[in-house]
């Protein structure tokens, strides 16, 4: 049996073609049915439900053999020993520096003045200005990360922006972009190994399907 870890939501439905052509149909749909185990057309396969931060926890510790995440979640989990075969091109966006439309971002960074960010991305905004030498007060958030700048909590944020509209409709603007984010393939090492064939089979149809 192959187990493949997956998320709802936007990476759950931009897999959906590329496990297709693989050849591997899921027989339920998660938006109907409360199952976390889903079937798939291939006996051997099938897909667990977990949440998007869960993924790489799922993969290193084999509770899943292989995962679709998204390489923000991957550089922020810390985990170690995913083998990444590959980038899948799917749920595209950026990270971001956002600020209060008006807030002078750039006198700020200038002036060396502490700057309080708030983000779920703490790890990903501490390598970010410490690279840059801007000293930061990281403010950790678990979501509506928009907020932050609006209440006087953070002057900025760390965000993933895909059109921007979220930013705007909150009167935000994005300042820099920290880096581009798509979905990687992750596999467990030890499932690549006693698994080899499947597993390969798996990665090298949806690599042909990534790449046309
Ligand atoms: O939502 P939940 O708390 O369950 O988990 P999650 O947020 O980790 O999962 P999910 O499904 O929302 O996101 C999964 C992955 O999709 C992320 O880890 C990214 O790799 C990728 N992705 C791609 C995005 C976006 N695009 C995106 N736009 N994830 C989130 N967003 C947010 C963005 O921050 C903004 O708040 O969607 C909102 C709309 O963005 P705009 O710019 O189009 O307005
Ligand atoms: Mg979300």
């Amino acid at each position: 049996m192959i187990t493949l870890a997956l998320s709802k939501g936007r990476i759950f439905d931009d897999i959906l073609p590329l496990l297709k052509a693989a050849g591997i149909e899921v027989l339920d749909d998660p938006e109907k049915s409360r199952k976390l185990i889903l079937r798939t057309n291939q006996p051997d396969v099938r897909v667990v439900l977990v949440r998007a931060t869960d993924v790489p926890t799922y993969v290193q510790y084999g509770g899943a053999d292989m995962g679709v995440v998204g390489k923000d979640t991957l550089l922020e989990s810390g985990t170690q020993g995913l083998y990444q075969p590959l980038d899948l091109q799917i749920a595209k966006c950026r990270i971001s520096v956002a600020v209060r439309d008006g807030f002078d971002y750039s006198a700020a960074v200038r002036q060396g003045s502490r700057l309080k960010v708030a983000t779920k991305y703490v790890a990903i905004a501490r390598d970010f200005f410490a690279a840059k030498g801007v000293h930061v007060d990281l403010i950790k958030l678990y979501g509506s990360m928009e907020l932050a700048p609006l209440t006087g909590l953070a002057d900025a944020i760390v965000d993933l922006v895909s059109t921007g509209n979220t930013l705007k409709a909150n009167h935000l603007v994005e300042v820099e972009r920290i880096m581009d984010i798509s979905s990687r393939l992750v596999v467990n090492q030890a499932a690549l190994k006693l698994k080899q064939a499947p597993i390969r089979r798996i990665i090298d149809a949806m690599a042909k399907a990534v790449a046309a």
